[in-house]
């Protein structure tokens, strides 16, 4: 089978690309990204001459480059990664959210359909559902949670994902949707929660905790997020949307102590700043129906995945140094100067 990964050169299409090779060596994989600052061509040495795997430059957005390659390679399966992925960019400035996590999932299902592609696969977000209040923790996201979104990239991910239904429904397009907790693991750029803790630890800088630090997210790794994509592309039924998550709700705040912890840092550290407007309170995945209809388990846990991870950036300081340097010091410094 030939797979087109887009996105490929991010946090999770990096994993995704490598589990693939790994479990499916029978498979080749076109993994395509416009590398925008999140992308990192870098991320995927390890794989470069394997001769199944084969990276193309190009914007999703593009819709004649688009068309020319699935021309080109005939694809059996795309899963579309490429996203603008961090809420508090979209609160910045919302447009180019509309523009990739739209505008590019249109494009990328009009030559799905054009190529005969046999299945188109979106890999979504949690976020669709909007929160859950923080006290009531016998409420769970299911697949049949109204979407309620909170962020302008929440709601770029919520219109896609309709979109992705309307294709089904209307022209009839073969597809499946995933919508996954947060992640946590290698290669993941340290705009997002862990990551920026770990390496502002690393050099004892401050840790910018949002409010109270008392909003919840449930964590999962990124290992077992791919795993679950890999089930649901291949063998999830055409229409359906599958939750992905693993039961690990912690609040931020003893994410951060955790990390610290690990680093063996002290908690004076921790500074807490202006909250990110219209915050989304708790995440919590019920992820039953792909348990009992695919199967799928994850292999983390919290605890070992986090000091694995943890472990991971203080191997890989080099990769790390490089993606702070330059524009993100200028992002640090817009995001987090005054706050
Ligand atoms: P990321 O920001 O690390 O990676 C996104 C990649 O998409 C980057 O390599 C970027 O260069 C590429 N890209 C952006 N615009 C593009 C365009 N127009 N054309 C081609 N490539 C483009 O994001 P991530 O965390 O790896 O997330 C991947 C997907 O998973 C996203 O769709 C996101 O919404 C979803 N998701 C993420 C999480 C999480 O916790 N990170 C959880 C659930 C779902
Ligand atoms: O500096 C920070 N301080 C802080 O307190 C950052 C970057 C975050 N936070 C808080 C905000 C959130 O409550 O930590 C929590 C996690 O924040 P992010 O890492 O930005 O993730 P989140 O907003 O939860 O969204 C993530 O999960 C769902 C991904 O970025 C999305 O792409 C995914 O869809």
């Amino acid at each position: 089978m030939k797979i087109l990964v887009t996105g490929a050169a991010g946090f999770i299409g990096t994993n995704f690309v490598y589990y693939e090779l790994e479990n499916h060596p029978e498979d080749q994989i076109v993994a395509l990204d416009l590398l925008t600052y999140a992308g990192n061509l870098k991320n995927l040495d390890g794989c470069k001459d394997n001769p199944n795997f084969k990276f193309v430059k190009m914007d999703i957005r593009d819709r004649e480059a688009i068309y020319k390659l699935f021309e080109e390679e005939q694809f059996d399966i795309v899963a579309n990664f490429a996203a603008e992925s961090h809420v508090d960019r979209s609160i910045e400035d919302p447009e180019v959210f509309l523009r990739t996590n739209i505008i590019g999932t249109e494009v990328l299902m009009d030559a799905s359909l054009k190529y005969g592609v046999k299945r188109y696969h979106q890999v979504s977000t949690d976020e669709v559902y909007g929160d859950l209040p923080l006290e009531a923790t016998d409420l769970f996201f299911t697949e049949s949670t109204p979407l309620h979104t909170s962020s302008p990239y929440s709601a770029s991910k919520a219109s896609g994902d309709l979109l992705v239904m309307a294709y089904h429904r209307t022209f009839g397009l073969n597809m499946s949707i995933s919508r996954c907790s947060n992640n946590y693991g290698p290669y993941q750029f340290p705009e997002k929660l862990i990551p920026l803790m770990i390496n502002n630890a690393r050099h004892d800088k401050n840790l910018p905790v949002y409010g109270e630090g008392l909003n919840v997210r449930d964590w999962l790794h990124v290992y077992d997020h791919c795993s679950g994509i890999d089930l649901v592309m291949r063998n999830g039924e055409n229409g359906e949307v599958y939750n992905i998550g693993g039961h690990n709700e912690r609040h931020n705040i003893d994410v951060v102590k955790t990390i610290l912890k690990e680093l063996d840092k002290p908690e004076s550290l921790i500074t807490y700043v202006t909250d990110r407007k219209g915050h989304d309170l708790r995440y919590a995945i019920d992820p039953t129906k792909i348990e009992t209809k695919l199967g799928w388990k994850p292999k983390y846990n919290f605890e070992s995945g986090i000091k694995e991870t943890i472990n991971w950036y203080l191997n890989n300081q080099q990769w790390m140094d490089e993606v702070t340097s330059g524009d993100y010091l200028k992002y640090y410094e817009e995001m987090y100067g005054n706050r």
